[in-house]
């Protein structure tokens, strides 16, 4: 019997080999995204059946105006926004604020400087008005260190329902870091993907251009790459189940046979019956008690939300509870 490595070279490899020694087998959504996991995961959002950028985009065009108002106060404000990503969406709201003439400075932090270079850059192009300071960072080093680079009144955004990769207990631990990191002033915008129509609810996360499944095997590649194993890709299916009492999306991988990946750079042989699954990443819908529920747990309350025509999609506004 294989014994557990004491030292890992770093937390992917800690991480990884957790997963698939564990029953049942599991590897973490966040490590989908390397660079080629970034390029698929731009193009999942540009799906027709990832319905969520567009009601996002929708609700920050037709609201931008009222959302302005509301986060706009005498003394100006930071507006910080976590995992900017391109800032397409942002973008939209970042015009208002600069046609209002408001008194803000633009703050996005992301895991990624190239793509901070980059939105930095398109923003100097097509809204210079703006005062920009990106900041490489992951969520929680950052909001703990929050009041070293912002000291007005903070409106913290994080859009496209990214809270949905975590487990409600998760969720409320990253809910209740930024309202450590909020004053009474202060506000919280975030994204929370709606419950629907089950059906277009796997739709979206099982297209059949297979991109969203290139995106969860990506994990694989991505683990051949850096691990030096040899999962053929071929051999695992991507599925995907949705429960509608819970809310729940779930991603796995499921291999197609029995099957044996060596894993060198683990030294770990991983052994696979033939329909044993790795779950790989959940997607958490929402509807309102649940969003309140996760709020107060947090010390937070909803000031107001926004949503599209469908209601698949909603944008919600907390303060601290005081
Ligand atoms: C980036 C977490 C919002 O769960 O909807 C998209 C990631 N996974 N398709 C989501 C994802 C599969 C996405 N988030």
């Amino acid at each position: 019997m294989k014994t557990t490595p004491t030292t890992f070279q770093s937390a992917f490899e800690e991480d990884v080999y957790k997963g698939l020694t564990s029953f049942p087998k599991y590897l973490l959504s966040k490590y989908i995204y390397d660079e080629k996991g970034d390029k698929l995961f731009q193009q999942i959002m540009a799906m027709p059946e990832y319905y969520l950028t567009n009601c996002e985009l929708n609700i920050l065009k037709k609201h931008k105006s009222a959302i302005a108002e509301i986060i706009n106060k005498k003394g100006g404000f930071d507006l910080i926004e976590l995992g900017a990503g391109d800032g397409k969406k942002t973008k939209v709201l970042l015009k208002e604020l600069v046609d209002k003439e408001y008194d803000f400075n633009y703050l996005p932090i992301d895991i990624s400087q190239s793509v901070l270079e980059e939105l930095e850059n398109s923003l100097k192009n097509e809204i210079p008005e703006i005062n920009v300071k990106i900041q490489q960072g992951t969520y929680f080093k950052t909001l703990e260190n929050l009041a070293d680079y912002s000291n007005r009144r903070k409106v913290i955004l994080v859009l496209g329902s990214n809270i949905g990769n975590l487990l409600h207990e998760n969720a409320i631990e990253f809910l209740r870091n930024i309202q450590e990191a909020m004053t009474a002033e202060d506000m919280l915008f975030m994204g929370f993907d709606q419950k629907k129509d089950p059906q277009k609810i796997l739709d979206a996360y099982n297209d059949a251009t297979g991109i969203t499944e290139a995106f969860n095997k990506n994990l694989l590649t991505r683990i051949n790459k850096e691990l030096d194993a040899d999962f053929n890709t071929d051999n695992f299916i991507h599925w995907e189940t949705y429960d509608p009492e819970s809310g729940t999306a779930k991603s796995f991988l499921v291999s197609k046979e029995n099957q044996k990946v060596a894993i060198n750079k683990l030294d770990l042989e991983v052994s696979f019956d033939a329909w044993e699954s790795i779950h790989t990443e959940i997607s958490q819908k929402y509807d309102d008690a649940v969003v309140e529920w996760l709020a107060k747990e947090a010390g937070l309350e909803i000031q107001t939300s926004f949503q599209d025509n469908n209601n698949y999609y909603k944008n919600y506004i907390f303060r601290k509870k005081m």
